[in-house]
């Protein structure tokens, strides 16, 4: 077999070339959007961010039907917390997504909590992507059954499933496994970190180049053949 080293080096430095553009293209977190409930009373049906992400729109937080609203200064609150497993419709929820033209990467989240003395004693993170089926990692956290605030709790996200994001993702953090009904739960700084990118233009831009170094390797190839079968006349 006729092998050539000059098309192998050529093919090997195209793939260092990706791989350089590959590294080259990581995930840059920046602060998406901050909710501090800033000169909130706790009780709003819903509360806004403190600004807009860039490129991006994030709505405001509000919560499940199956909550009530509680007052917290400065935060936002809620009592009504399922007693027992998780519960679908209990959780605190807001959605971001990107300007047309733009995709989104979602790296972490980070948020502080308390709960009152029959508040709960477990909650979550998930996300529309999969109909709010599997928690995010860490997973299921248990609470310490105080009322001290715990600050920087923090979710990370698969980039593999949410890098290049071209909808509106919706993220809720569930409560669940309450002392009691009355108990309540607040949430403050909730912080989406993350990036949101222009689209079509390094996307074109590697396409065209990708196919251009196919047609190139096409071409050497087709070349070879032709070369080999000058060599080998038809029977
Ligand atoms: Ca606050």
């Amino acid at each position: 077999m006729v092998i050539s080293y000059g098309l192998v080096g050529g093919i090997m430095r195209w793939v260092v070339f990706f791989t350089l553009l590959g590294v080259a293209k990581g995930v840059l977190a920046a602060q998406l959007v901050l909710y501090d409930f800033s000169g909130a009373s706790g009780s709003e049906a819903s509360f806004g961010p403190a600004f807009q992400p860039g490129d991006g729109f994030a709505s405001n937080i509000s919560r499940g039907v199956g909550l009530g609203a509680s007052s917290a200064s400065d935060a936002f609150s809620a009592r009504n917390w399922s007693t027992t497993s998780f519960d679908q419709e209990d959780y605190f929820g807001f959605s971001i997504r990107p300007d047309d033209g733009f995709k989104m990467a979602l790296m972490t989240l980070e948020f502080d909590e308390r709960r009152s003395a029959s508040g709960i004693s477990q909650w979550s993170v998930r996300s529309s992507l999969d109909g709010f089926t599997v928690d995010l990692s860490p997973g299921q956290v248990s609470v310490p059954d105080n009322t001290e605030t715990r600050v920087d709790q923090s979710i990370s996200f698969d980039l593999g499933a949410f890098s290049e994001l071209r909808d509106e993702v919706e993220l809720r953090i569930f409560g669940f496994d309450a002392e009691g009904s009355s108990g309540t739960w607040r949430i403050d700084n909730v912080e989406l970190f993350g990036e949101i990118t222009p689209v079509p233009e390094l996307d074109t831009w590697v396409s065209g180049v990708f196919m251009g170094v196919l047609a190139a390797v096409c071409g050497r190839l087709n070349k070879l053949a032709r070369a080999r079968n000058s060599r080998c006349p038809p029977a």
